[in-house]
């Protein structure tokens, strides 16, 4: 990949207001990245707003109730001459955000999804960064910015949960000497882990067990799925925003490929959570039902009775993994 300078550098310095949205359903890279790009414009001269369309998960709160304010699009009555995007490339993903933006605005986006497909004037891209704020790093490193502790936390929070804090197959040497760099700027692995995971509320903790003792295992013990009803919610005393991470408890099981999370709230339709572990791309599956996401993680939507999903997805998920016994 090139790097992002002189360019990017430049456009800030042209720029007198910049606006860093989130993207929608923002994760840690998404909330950092804003962070550490905003904290960038400011030390570059021009005046930087961070929104967010969706609300920032509570276990990102400690970097969003910094000293600088996450707003609402609603709240921003101002004019940007430049549009950054972080974590993504296109406008789309940034919901109401977008909506602060016109013809003169100019757009440019750093981003390292694969597939990076963007309208914007300028795009710096490097699928082979496992997050946006291993970007962002080396290239404060390329302008001897030195982040402050806080933005170094920013983005070692980024880097540290897109790499399932260094366990998934993007952790490259790389990305391990590039969160040594932001711990040398103050960032603490320790605060940072027990901030993001052990935060979690009492519901979470309930509806993962009775979501475990719910799960149900397929005879050859490759796929393992629950359903989340309102009688689960009910018994766990927790809320629909409460399911986060048992999914990959269901996958954890010895020999499973492919885990399923169905939730139906009343007579709504069937919300499916999919992580598999390499050999089914669960994204490709999702795609086949009207939902996305990544090879090992995505989710989809059927409107239909969560059982009634639940047989359609299993017998197709038993036929990808028959074709490539
Ligand atoms: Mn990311």
């Amino acid at each position: 990949m090139s790097g992002p300078e002189p360019a990017l550098s430049q456009a800030i310095r042209d720029a007198r207001r910049v606006l860093v949205p989130l993207h929608l359903s923002p994760d840690g890279d998404s909330v950092g990245s804003a962070l550490a790009a905003a904290w960038a414009v400011e030390a570059l001269g021009a005046s930087a707003y961070v929104t967010t369309a969706d609300p920032i998960p509570r276990k990102y709160h400690f970097l969003s109730e910094g000293d600088r304010a996450i707003l609402d699009p609603g709240e921003v009555e101002v004019d940007f001459d430049l549009l950054l995007l972080v974590d993504g490339s296109s406008t789309d993903r940034v919901g109401r955000s977008a909506d602060l933006i016109d013809a003169h605005t100019r757009i440019y986006a750093i981003d390292h999804h694969r597939n990076a497909d963007s309208r914007a004037d300028w795009l710096w891209s490097d699928p082979g960064a496992a997050a946006t704020a291993q970007m962002l790093m080396r290239w404060f490193d390329e302008l001897s910015l030195v982040p402050t502790p806080f933005i170094a936390s920013c983005l070692y929070t980024g880097l540290a949960t897109d790499t399932g804090f260094f366990a998934y197959a993007n952790t490259t040497s790389c990305a391990l000497y590039v969160a040594g760099r932001m711990v040398e700027c103050g960032a603490s692995p320790d605060w940072i882990h027990a901030r993001v995971n052990e935060h979690r509320t009492e519901g979470e903790l309930r509806l993962l067990g009775v979501a475990l003792t719910a799960m149900r295992v397929d005879e050859d013990g490759r796929v393992t799925w629950v359903i989340l009803d309102d009688e689960a919610f009910r018994r766990a005393g927790a809320s629909q925003e409460e399911t986060e991470g048992i999914i990959n408890h269901l996958r954890a099981l010895d020999g499973v490929e492919v885990a399923m999370v169905i939730t139906c709230i009343g007579a709504g339709p069937a919300r499916v959570s999919f992580r598999s572990r390499g050999r089914i791309d669960v994204g490709a599956l999702a795609a086949e039902f009207g939902g996305g996401g990544h090879d090992r993680a995505s989710g989809c939507t059927l409107d239909m009775p969560a059982e009634r999903a639940r047989t359609i997805l299993l017998a197709r998920i038993r036929s990808l993994l028959g074709d490539r016994a």
